[in-house]
């Protein structure tokens, strides 16, 4: 011991002089010190540092390609301890306020309930469609009490009772003319083959490798386990093949582990499995949805811990919850369609919670987006977390900009129409679009282009069509004189990229297609040919019909069906290609977790009545996961709503 070594010293430290007390302190407050200092030169996994040290480090990697951020595992960061260019103490400290919120919204509340009736909302009407539901929420006794979870069953009841319809439908959805029973019933079966094979040869694993009959884990979820059965929960319910998704529940309630320390993609853990997990929970009411979504909700939080509180792309789900952007993003900067794409999911979670902590976070980042310059009314994709400033002005509608738009008219539309500040940023934001974006080709298909810095990209990635069903969706509470407009832009955009899939062989769509030198809407370049079961064209063709019911998106939608059953079936799942204009397909062996949750749920439920999750109860978060619309004002009414002002925090 110290004390023993030291000349003339006791061990008890009795019988020291004045003086030499004082030096020894000295000597012993200087070590501790050092001691402490040290810890932040250790790399972060180093158990010691993430015990002592908090969680808003958030070092910032700079320069990198400009990529799509849907494609992101080829860009994560291979190595967590690689060097960094700048380590940087942020300022903004996590803070995980609990107080209760109750605060209502002071805001007039211009309800649009188009045809709903009072009737519509009575007991007797919402019990048709507790089928399933429960025998669900029998089962929840039993699997809260085996997981430890508090059931507040009458929360639950309430948000249910709140529905203007049944979630489900008179009988969940099933269309009247055998047709288009059958065309379902097919789209029922393709997944059923994709759960299959995913279950038979990739369980627990990520996603599923078709060709070579295994399972791919791949670095966009950090640690987590299992995107695919996440991704699918609410599909499998839906249709009705009720012992998978038992299977895939009694999978989350076992496996889904939340205690990974891999590096993480915060927007695909978000739209998948915060959204997965949230909609699970919404339709059936099973508790372990709501207590692993809480969980998992908490641990994104210290992604937000930068100068702006706009978070990085990249964060470690481990103890020390530092944060990157991507390697690739512009100077270190974040990127509009990741930080853009939270509001629905973290709304829900502060509706769970109580926390309002998770409202504030997407509510500061609107802020900021609301109040930065946009020139010409465009929101530039990248960001500078530390600045809060454009980064380089390129603005899409597809990859790295897509769902930011998204989630301004949807965040609209599941406030129950409360929420004018989305509405207001999201009409204007499509004015600039419209003004600066969107060309007619000279064979008179409408396009989105790219602009870079004012010049225009005449290209349209597949990405970007998910905006005919968006314009689709919010044609309805533009200004009454252009809405029959914004209803016609929305059909010329599908149209356009239907024709994107009819003008190539296998009657499916590349990855992005262009209109210039003589092109229109086919994929000129070798890399943009490639399909990778994406859904966003189907999506619009979904939301197309729901709003018009013209035919034509049916027969639209068969043909995908047919194209898909013909060129990406393979015996062990369903697997992307590698060249839409070639006859003879080369598979890239991968079967998305979007497939299942996206591509096949949008296909069913474009088959389906519109009663099965009507669209005036339901939002679709990006990656298809039905969220509910929070009925505000019969929430508060019953007592149980933890809405919170949803004005711009302080
Ligand atoms: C999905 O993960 C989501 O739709 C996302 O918003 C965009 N890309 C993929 C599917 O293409």
């Amino acid at each position: 011991m110290v004390f023993r070594k030291l000349p003339a010293v006791s061990a008890t430290g009795m019988g020291l002089r004045l003086s030499q007390k004082f030096v020894f302190l000295l000597f012993l407050s200087g070590l501790v010190t050092l001691c402490f200092g040290a810890l932040f030169f250790l790399p972060d996994s180093v158990r010691l540092k993430r015990m002592f040290l908090s969680k808003s480090e958030s070092p910032a990697v700079t320069v990198g390609s400009d990529n799509d951020a849907r494609d992101v595992s080829k860009n994560a960061p291979a190595d967590p301890e690689r060097p960094r260019a700048s380590l940087k103490v942020e300022a903004n400290k996590l803070k995980v306020s609990r107080k209760p919120s109750v605060t209502h919204d002071a805001r007039t509340v211009e309800r649009s309930v188009g045809s709903r009736t009072q009737e519509d909302r009575s007991p007797a009407r919402i019990k048709m469609d507790l089928g399933d539901e429960l025998t669900a929420r029998n089962d929840k006794a039993t699997s809260s009490s085996r997981n430890g979870a508090s059931a507040k069953g009458s929360d639950y009841e309430m948000f249910r009772k709140c529905l203007l319809k049944p979630s489900l439908g008179t009988d969940r959805g099933k269309p009247s003319d055998a047709q288009t029973v059958q065309r379902r019933d097919k789209v029922r079966e393709m997944m059923k083959f994709a759960w299959d094979n995913y279950r038979q040869y990739a369980w627990g694993k990520n996603e599923l490798r078709p060709l070579t009959r295994n399972g791919h884990i791949g670095n966009m979820f950090g640690g987590l386990r299992g995107a695919t059965i996440v991704d699918s929960l609410d599909t499998l319910y839906i249709m009705g093949l009720t012992e998978d998704y038992r299977e895939a529940k009694e999978w989350v309630i076992n496996n889904l582990d939340l205690n990974s320390n891999g590096e993480a993609s915060l927007f695909e853990v978000n739209i998948r499995y915060v959204g997965g997990l949230l909609s699970a929970y919404y339709l059936t009411g099973e508790e372990v949805f709501k207590q692993k979504v809480l969980e998992l909700g908490e641990k994104l939080l210290p992604a937000f811990s930068t100068p702006t509180g706009i978070p990085r792309g990249v964060i470690n789900l481990g103890s020390s919850g530092t944060s990157w952007s991507w390697g690739w993003a512009s100077a270190g900067s974040s990127i509009l369609a990741e930080f853009g794409t939270l509001h629905l999911e973290f709304l829900h979670l502060t509706e769970l919670s109580g926390n309002p902590v998770f409202t504030e976070k997407v509510m500061n980042i609107r802020k900021l987006l609301d109040k930065i310059e946009k020139p010409h009314g465009l929101y530039p994709n990248f960001l500078s977390p530390v600045s809060g400033n454009w980064v380089q002005h390129h603005v899409s509608l597809g990859g790295l900009g897509d769902s930011f738009y998204e989630y301004l008219i949807k965040s609209y539309l599941m406030s129950d129409r409360t929420d004018q500040e989305a509405k207001r940023m999201y009409y204007s934001a499509l004015e600039a679009i419209e003004a600066n974006l969107v060309q007619k080709s000279p064979g008179g298909l409408t396009y989105v282009a790219e602009w870079r810095g004012g010049i225009l990209d005449h290209k349209m990635g597949h990405l970007a069509c998910f905006s005919g069903g968006m314009v689709g969706i919010g044609a309805d509470d533009g200004a009454p004189e252009k809405r029959q407009h914004y209803l016609d832009l929305a059909a010329e955009i599908t149209h356009t990229c239907h024709e994107s899939y009819s003008r190539s062989a296998t009657k499916l769509g590349p990855e992005a297609f262009r209109f210039d030198g003589g092109a229109e809407a086919t994929g000129t370049r070798l890399s943009d040919r490639y399909y990778i079961l994406r859904p966003e064209v189907i999506e619009s063709y979904m939301y197309m019909w729901r709003l018009t019911h013209d035919p034509k998106y049916r027969q639209w939608g068969w043909e995908a069906v047919e194209a898909l059953e013909k060129h990406c079936r393979v015996d062990g799942g369903f697997s992307g290609i590698r060249d839409v204009y070639a006859s003879t397909v080369s598979h890239d062996n991968m079967q998305q977790s979007f497939f299942l949750s996206e591509t096949l749920k949008y296909l069913y439920l474009l088959f389906s009545d519109d009663d099965l999750l009507p669209l005036d109860d339901w939002v679709f978060n990006t990656e298809a996961h039905p969220l509910p619309v929070i009925h505000k004002s019969c929430l508060q009414e019953h007592g149980t709503t933890h809405n919170i002002d949803r004005t711009h925090p302080e």
